[in-house]
């Protein structure tokens, strides 16, 4: 009986040092410990013995199968764990899932195109407080004391003498004092008015207002800037025309229209920015000889532009930021 089990020890031990993969090992684990495997026949002929032998072989017995089920049990845990490597874990021939590292928003690729364009003309881009002195926002700017833009009700005053600039146009003002002539500056920045919130209008929107200020600029070369600007921002073959207008800071005054031409409907002249002479009134308040000097200035809205480039219907989507809107740009 001694001989028998130390063979089936022995032979185990040399078995399962073969093993190759989980399959083997299962045959293995059936051969010796299987229902008929040849534990099970060992543990048969040990109970045929006479009771006074038993305790001298039960005990080698017990020992032996539980040995052989531990060594059993940590090699198939070692064979579970590269098994599990290989189907659960990465498949290296895979593509990359792609990163989603978000977009830039609408009104900053406009604001950064209109930059480019006017750098491209010979224009700095300056910028300047959104808090601002009545006296720069206004007084300085022509804006007689009873014009509606004054009202408590357009703009958002923060007391007596400050407000929430309506216009990017205080900061030429600084810009012109600070400065001596020639000035050719660009000012993009965020403007507040009090309106009521619609597809139309909303309290904030972004401008970009241009100034030229030197010898001898004319109203020719205002229209010429302007036409580069619109046939680099809305493509070569845009038709547009400049129609008389009125501003407290301009004389004269225009307003650009372009036409817009849907596919299918009736097409119609939308205005794009506003523009003129800057008044001499303007050019003594901010300590420039209007006889030495002329120039031109204008001013149009980011938001309404883009909202023609790209055919968006309402100025809401620009602050709403809301990934169906955004990821389309
Ligand atoms: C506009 C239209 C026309 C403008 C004028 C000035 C300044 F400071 F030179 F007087 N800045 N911006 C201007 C002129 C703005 O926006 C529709």
């Amino acid at each position: 009986m001694l001989e028998k089990i130390q063979t089936t020890e022995k032979n185990f031990k040399s078995d399962l040092s073969e093993v190759g993969d989980l399959n083997h090992l299962e045959e293995l684990r059936i051969k010796y410990l299987g229902r008929k495997g040849l534990f099970a026949i060992l543990f048969d002929e040990f109970k045929q013995l006479p009771n006074e032998e038993k305790p001298k072989y039960g005990q080698t017995l017990n020992r032996l199968k539980i040995q052989c089920q531990n060594e059993f049990n940590e090699i198939k845990s070692k064979f579970s764990e590269t098994a599990e490597d290989d189907d659960k874990g990465i498949d290296l021939t895979l593509p990359g899932r792609s990163v989603n590292i978000g977009t830039k928003h609408i009104l900053m690729q406009t604001l950064f195109q209109i930059k480019s364009i006017f750098k491209g003309l010979g224009f700095s881009v300056y910028e300047g407080p959104e808090l601002e002195s009545d006296y720069n926002n206004f007084e300085a700017l022509n804006f007689p004391a009873d014009h509606p833009a004054r009202d408590m009700q357009d703009t958002f005053f923060v007391n007596e003498n400050f407000l929430f600039r309506t216009h990017t146009s205080p900061v030429q003002v600084r810009l012109m004092k600070e400065k001596k002539p020639p000035i050719r500056a660009i000012i993009p920045g965020k403007v507040y008015r009090n309106e009521a919130i619609s597809a139309k209008s909303y309290c904030l929107f972004h401008q970009v207002e241009g100034l030229y200020i030197d010898g001898n600029v004319s109203f020719a070369e205002l229209k010429g800037t302007l036409v580069a600007f619109a046939k680099q921002f809305f493509g070569n073959d845009v038709k547009y025309r400049f129609r008389p207008s009125f501003f407290p800071f301009t004389e004269p005054s225009a307003e650009v229209d372009i036409w817009w031409q849907p596919k299918g409907k009736e097409g119609r002249w939308l205005e794009i920015l506003g523009c003129g002479m800057v008044d001499p009134n303007v050019l003594e308040n901010v300590g420039i000889d209007s006889e030495k000097y002329t120039g031109y200035a204008f001013g149009m809205g980011a938001e309404r532009i883009a909202m023609l480039k790209y055919g968006i219907g309402d100025i809401r989507v620009f602050f709403d930021n809301d990934k169906r809107f955004l990821t389309q740009f």
